[in-house]
């Protein structure tokens, strides 16, 4: 038995992980067969069984690794990056990092190309080894990508980039559905050391342009049109506005997702007629373990949405060690994870992670109800997934639709079931579990930002003997430290405990800063409790010592596992003529998680009805964010309860629009108190017109 002998280290971490260093016999044989991506041909297997087998038996030394793993973070990652990435040079440096500086640095003097190690490494061993499942918005139109179509398409997309002058360390912005054209475009990035900023496709012109400035992008690689949901999405007009305002934009490269042809404008390039005349080989190019890989938006508490950057080894080791430990990953599985890469998600779970890993990963384009409410499990039945990988928003609306949705469907498939992106309560914990798993796959509950690259808090399936608690995230993952603080700073000691969740040492897989503003990077992240990082999120540490993720501790909300920042709707809103104030908080939903409720201050006079007023202002968040943006409530109020330094008081607001004006809890520090009457009135008033069952 494995556990009984004490293993070294390094034999554990090279038993567990694909070690490149030693594999030597690989093939050069090469098939690089070209396929149109967005094809109407017939989904054709091929077999994906590996020559070597990722062994899951770690067994019960994983204690010893994870206090290695946090009391000699130098050697085990170090041992970890050589084993398993493939160098062009070698670090001479683990890491360098001083986090009450926000500096972080890792396997410093080592080069390496991130698309190499995910498409070249794979294709030299077996090129016909599927890469990617592409489950297209119809269901049974399924395309496999192998390893060496995807290398192809990879090369032939970087060369065109370069043609068109993208160089090393220019942004380019990825704005796409979930295809295999845009992992292409991701990966071809990586390729030329370009930088990539993907904008989830459901984004408006205004949202996409924003992004595109912050990041001053070269080029933007898009689509004619998407299709998601059996709905036609007009991507390349909604980049056609946005690039009006982007003078730093020189090409727009145009992917072909349908067969309608869009008009074609100055900057606009076919992308498939420019890569047909590409050379299908491209060398990567070695890049330095802390160039930037790619960046990407999401929300913070104030201001704009944040450029978070990922450099390229520390990202990739993480993404890959994640994936293979959190789902008990296993060589020849078929990984499905159906986040949009718009999403960091995305990032790790659909690409990066996966794919170097040498996995087969599923792109899924579609939604969890189209055709039917049996979507995903009519796709893990066809596909044979093996980890299903999701988020609570979609469980918790198919749920409603009751089991035979899920029964209707063989899922003897499924080994690993995961969640992501907002606390999963236990209704959903549990249906998860028991419906769709019939409680024989450990379910995860996964919790990580974008900022941490990969999961960092979860269960461990492949841990031996590792209990596994509903809707908890339980325990860190390898170089993971948690505490937690009370609010005046101090480490909370012991179990049973609530606090601010911070992480406090450095790992591999961690943000770097963001985009053009280091400042905002130290302060929302490593002032508030000097020495650690700061997640934003509050956590209970159980008596057992396992960790329950209790949500958002800032004004950030969670609408169906988006991320967004209330001060963005308030901004969308406070663009209304009419309107010169908003206060915008989040309040529990049963599906999406939290929902936004809006309290909104109309000026003196305004002659617009109230229902016209709602009406814009509806519309307004919808171009200037996104559809799901959109407060389901609208209250009009004559004033917003303010301290004497003029901050809104959103606590106050949260407790009256969850109807809890039993309790606001301490409101000495109002300027003026009878501003909570005020709104109740009007609450009370509102609730009796439009009564919610
Ligand atoms: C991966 C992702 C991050 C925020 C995070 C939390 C919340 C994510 C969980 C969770 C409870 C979880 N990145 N969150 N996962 N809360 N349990 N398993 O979602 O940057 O978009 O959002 O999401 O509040 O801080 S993100």
């Amino acid at each position: 038995m494995a556990a009984k002998h004490k293993t070294s280290l390094w034999h554990l971490l090279c038993r567990a992980g694909v070690s490149y260093r030693q594999g030597s016999c690989y093939s050069s044989r090469y098939v690089a067969v070209p396929k149109v991506l967005q094809g109407q041909g017939q989904s054709s297997r091929v077999p994906r069984r590996d020559t070597h087998t990722l062994r899951p038996d770690v067994g019960a030394s994983y204690r010893e690794l994870y206090d290695t793993s946090v009391q000699d973070p130098d050697t085990f990652w170090g041992s970890i990056a050589r084993d398993r990435l493939l160098w062009s040079k070698a670090f001479t440096q683990v890491q360098n990092c001083d986090i009450t500086q926000g500096r972080i640095s890792w396997f410093l003097g080592g080069q390496l190309n991130v698309s190499e190690n995910c498409l070249d490494l794979h294709a030299r061993r077996n090129a016909d080894r599927v890469a990617l499942i592409w489950e297209r918005d119809e269901p049974g139109t399924e395309l496999n990508i192998t390893y060496g179509e995807l290398l192809e398409t990879t090369c032939r997309l970087a060369n065109t980039l370069k043609r068109y002058g993208v160089q090393k360390g220019d942004r380019v912005a990825i704005y796409m559905p979930v295809s295999p054209m845009a992992v292409a475009a991701m990966l071809a990035c990586a390729r030329i050391g370009a930088v990539h900023t993907v904008v989830f496709a459901g984004f408006s012109a205004e949202a996409l342009s924003g992004r595109i400035q912050d990041a001053q992008c070269k080029a933007v690689i898009t689509c004619n049109q998407g299709v998601r949901g059996g709905r036609v999405i007009e991507l390349k007009k909604t980049v056609d506005v946005a690039v009006k305002t982007c003078p730093t934009v020189r090409q727009v490269f145009v992917a072909q997702r349908t067969d309608t042809r869009v008009p074609m404008g100055r900057l606009d390039v076919q992308l498939e007629e420019e890569m047909a005349k590409e050379s299908p080989e491209c060398k990567p190019v070695p890049l330095d373990s802390e160039d930037m890989l790619f960046m990407l938006y999401t929300s913070g508490s104030t201001g704009k949405p944040k450029g978070i950057v990922h450099t390229q080894a520390g990202y990739l080791l993480y993404a890959a060690l994640t994936h293979q430990y959190v789902f008990n990953y296993q060589q020849g599985d078929v990984f499905g994870c159906v986040a949009d890469i718009g999403w960091v998600t995305g990032h790790s779970y659909v690409v990066y992670g996966p794919l170097c890993n040498g996995a087969t990963t599923v792109l899924f384009e579609s939604t969890p109800i189209y055709p039917d409410p049996g979507r995903y499990w009519e796709t893990v039945q066809r596909l044979r997934i093996n980890q299903f990988y999701g988020a609570p928003t979609a469980i918790r609306l198919l749920l409603k639709y009751g089991e035979d949705w899920v029964n209707k469907y063989d899922r003897s498939s499924l080994k690993t079931l995961g969640s992501v992106g907002e606390p999963i309560n236990h209704e959903a914990w549990e249906w998860f579990y028991n419906v769709v798993g019939e409680g024989k796959c450990p379910l995860v509950d996964t919790w990580w930002q974008t900022e941490t690259g990969g999961i960092c808090i979860s269960p461990r399936p492949s841990e031996e003997g590792a209990e596994i608690l509903p809707a908890m995230a339980m325990r860190p993952f390898f170089g993971v430290q948690p505490a937690l603080m009370d609010e005046e700073g101090n480490t909370l000691a012991g179990n049973d405990v609530n606090g601010a969740l911070c992480l406090s040492q450095p790992w591999p897989g961690m943000a770097r800063t963001i985009y053009g503003d280091h400042q905002r990077f130290v302060d929302a992240y490593f002032k508030p409790y000097p020495g650690h990082y700061f997640t934003g999120d509050g956590a209970y540490r159980s008596k057992e010592g396992y960790y329950q993720i209790t949500g958002r501790m800032d004004d950030v909300i969670n609408i169906s596992g988006h991320r967004l920042g209330t001060a963005e709707i308030e901004d969308a809103l406070d663009e209304h003529p009419d309107v010169p104030e908003t206060a915008v908080v989040g309040i529990p939903h049963d599906l999406k998680g939290e929902a936004a409720f809006a309290f909104v201050v109309l000026k003196d006079n305004v002659s617009l009805s109230h229902s016209n007023i709602h009406k814009e202002l509806k519309a307004l968040v919808s171009s200037k964010i996104a559809k799901y943006a959109v407060p389901d409530d609208f209250l009009i109020v004559k004033r917003l309860p303010k301290t004497r330094s003029g901050k809104i008081m959103r606590r106050v607001l949260r407790k009256i629009a969850m109807d809890q004006t039993g309790d606001l809890g301490d409101v000495t520090t109002l300027d003026d108190p009878s501003v909570i009457t005020e709104i109740v009135d009007v609450y009370n008033q509102y609730k009796s017109l439009s009564p919610k069952s």
